[in-house]
């Protein structure tokens, strides 16, 4: 019965979090060391969490609004806050050793974040990443957009996975060979919002705007809706694409986030549709969402935003590849093992300086046999080939998955000073030397 009351106690606090926290224009966030029950163990599972949530509160802030976090470190280890995809004053990004000091335990830090754009972001520390990331330290933030649109609801959903032991706890070890001589650390248990396999309700006819964010160290998704349900993506990391595209196959790698356009059939009254997992070779469910037994309400019509036509990928016809990073590793570093960018591991890394304002072609080459999500702060940038073949994707990214081998050639032109670190967003090959610099300046 203690059981079932924690459990239940939880499940509120997730699903407020989730859904009802509306922030004022500040936030204490605290990290601090803490539980978790999951539904499968009969303890409790220690984990490291923000405001004693998991996942950490979803933070929602209107577009062109100051946001102030102040953070709290009470870990028993240094820890920063990244605001994963905002772009924003170089001294708020939260990179110790670049942008700031790392934040000592029972120091406090203040972030102010200058909210320009609107968009699905995330937030989560980045210092000994691979560890306080698995430990449950992580969140959503949304940057609401100026012009409220007329969506039937809205779902946030935090994709993440886990690997728990038979004893209810975190795999202790972390960075293990294993992790690093492989795509990193994948859990044995995905979660939705801290929950598995959770249920969502909506109602036939409504149009639903969903906001899905990978949040795992290492693990990649491959969100699938099935056929019987229109899903169209709408934005990707945060911006509004600049043509609408149905779901189809999209790797949501580590850092990626998307956001669906969905509409429920009208006739769908008491139908229920799975959200699973197409990446790896068996399928599972991730979620489901129900569609109330109830008469159909009258759909919204709208057209969500789309981008203007930012980054035209013709402005890159002219422009010379600026560098090319090669992607492999080696054997060396603190961990034996080295994942380096042109056989150099952070801090070691040489940093590439560019111009405000000036198109840059950059090339990720994979020169190893495992997956890359390459994360560049700061900055948003288009594909524009993937192994010498011209790409197609109507939207930009902040990251974006190198596969095996693969060569990705990248455009971007630079519009915020500072120095913004690029890394595998698979966090052990991050920690194990795989991140370098841009420095951006007149
Ligand atoms: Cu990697």
């Amino acid at each position: 019965m203690r059981c079932l009351t924690i459990f239940l106690y939880f499940t509120f606090i997730i699903s407020a979090s989730a859904q009802f926290l509306s922030a004022s224009q500040d936030l204490e966030l605290t990290a601090a060391a803490g539980t978790f029950k999951f539904p499968f163990f009969t303890v409790d599972t220690p984990v490291w969490q923000y405001n004693g949530q998991i996942p950490g509160p979803t933070i929602r802030a209107r577009q062109g609004t100051t946001f102030t976090v102040n953070f709290n470190n009470r870990l028993d280890e240094p820890s920063t806050i990244h605001w994963h995809g905002l772009r924003i004053d170089n001294a708020m990004d939260g990179v110790p050793g670049v942008t700031q000091e790392a934040v000592q335990p029972g120091d406090s830090f203040v972030y102010n974040l200058d909210l320009k754009e609107a968009g699905t972001y995330w937030y989560h520390p980045h210092f000994n990443n691979s560890e306080q990331l698995e430990r449950g330290l992580k969140g959503v933030l949304i940057v609401e957009e100026q012009d409220a649109q007329p969506w039937s609801q809205e779902l946030v959903l935090l994709l993440d996975d886990w690997l728990l032991q038979k004893n209810g706890e975190i795999y202790p070890q972390f960075n293990t060979p294993r992790d690093l001589m492989h795509d990193g650390r994948w859990g044995n248990v995905p979660t939705v919002n801290g929950k598995v396999k959770p249920e969502f309700i909506v109602n036939p006819g409504e149009r639903v705007r969903i906001r899905l964010i990978n949040g795992a160290n290492a693990r990649v998704f491959q969100p699938q809706l099935g056929d019987d349900i229109t899903a169209e993506v709408i934005a990707v990391d945060g911006r509004p694409v600049s043509e609408v595209f149905p779901l189809g196959i999209f790797y949501l790698s580590p850092g990626n986030r998307i956001d669906l356009d969905v509409t429920v059939p009208e006739d769908g009254g008491g139908k229920i549709f799975t959200l699973q997992d197409g990446f790896s070779r068996n399928k599972y469910q991730l979620a489901t969402i129900r569609v109330a037994d109830k008469p159909s309400v009258s759909t919204p019509d709208f057209a969500p935003p789309v981008a203007d036509n930012f980054i035209p990928a013709k402005l890159f016809n002219e422009v010379p590849v600026t560098k090319t990073w090669d992607l492999n590793a080696f054997r060396g570093g603190e961990l034996g093992i080295g994942w380096g960018i042109n056989q150099k591991l952070w801090p070691d890394a040489d940093k590439l300086d560019i111009k405000l304002g000036q198109p840059q072609k950059i090339v990720f080459q994979n020169s190893s046999g495992r997956l890359h999500p390459m994360h560049i702060h700061g900055v948003f940038f288009r594909v524009l080939e993937r192994n010498g073949k011209p790409a197609i994707e109507p939207f930009t990214r902040d990251t974006v998955l190198v596969g095996p081998k693969e060569t990705v050639v990248i455009g971007l032109v630079p519009e915020h000073k500072g120095i913004w670190v690029t890394h595998c967003h698979i966090l052990e090959h991050a920690e194990a030397g795989m991140m370098t610099s841009i420095g951006v300046d007149n």
